[in-house]
């Protein structure tokens, strides 16, 4: 049985694939993995139904024969993990480092552009907000120069593209990183290299499918 997903019905991003479930299916493309999709309608989030998938009512989950998983990393490293030598190297020190770059990406990146996120979002009319606008940027800041300092001029993090390289650069594509991104030109060729990849721009235009009929309904 294929897998099947869950995504947003119709995504706030208006179908600019920033929603996690592009991860998702970026890694399924990348494997070659045919998938399905269950589309859930945001205030169907909190329902029993889909809490028994998503404790905490979030989209995307993985469905396939009686698993159930949820959380991106966890759903991405399990496609690598059961089509291997596509997204994981097959040498076990690359392969623990390649897991090493997801978990930098959710743990290390994902964290402070998130905080960056919610400050502009929630913050932006608080009194506080130019004062403290600046430390909220250099954490970001700080992170992408690290990274950029890592990458240097290689192509991917650690050898061969990976399942790492695909959880930085969905981190690195989410507005509050991205607009930052053209002062580090080696991170931002970095993305644009990964967008290039035949397997995103399926998983881009899936996604942005989805979009579209749900606008046209
Ligand atoms: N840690 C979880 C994972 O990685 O799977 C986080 C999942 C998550 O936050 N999912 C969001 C959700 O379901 C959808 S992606 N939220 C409902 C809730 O928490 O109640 C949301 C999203 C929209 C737009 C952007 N963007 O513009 O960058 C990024 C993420």
């Amino acid at each position: 049985m294929n897998p099947t997903i869950t995504a947003f019905k119709k995504s706030p991003d208006g179908g600019r694939g920033l929603a996690r479930d592009m991860r998702v299916r970026w890694a399924l493309e990348e494997v070659g993995q045919p998938y399905d999709v269950n589309l859930v309608p945001w205030e169907h989030f909190k329902d029993p139904e889909h809490l028994a998938r998503q404790p905490f009512g979030q989209i995307p989950t993985y469905e396939q024969d009686g698993l159930t998983l949820f959380e991106t990393g966890s759903i991405v490293l399990h496609i690598a993990e059961t089509h291997p030598g596509t997204l994981l190297p097959t040498d076990p020190d690359g392969r623990a480092r390649a897991i090493t770059w997801m978990f930098a990406a959710v743990g290390t990146m994902e964290l402070v552009v998130i905080e960056r996120e919610q400050f502009i979002l929630f913050e932006k009319d608080k009194p506080w907000f130019d004062d403290r606008k600046p430390i909220v940027d250099k954490k970001v800041r700080d992170r992408l120069q690290r990274l950029s300092d890592y990458l240097g001029g290689a192509e991917w993090l650690d050898g061969e593209f990976s399942a790492g390289d695909l959880m930085m650069v969905e981190v690195l594509k989410r507005p509050a990183s991205a607009l930052l991104l053209p002062d580090y030109p080696n991170l931002a060729a970095y993305v644009a290299r990964a967008e290039a990849r035949p397997a995103f721009k399926r998983a881009f235009e899936a996604q942005h499918a989805v979009f579209v009929a749900a606008t046209a309904q």
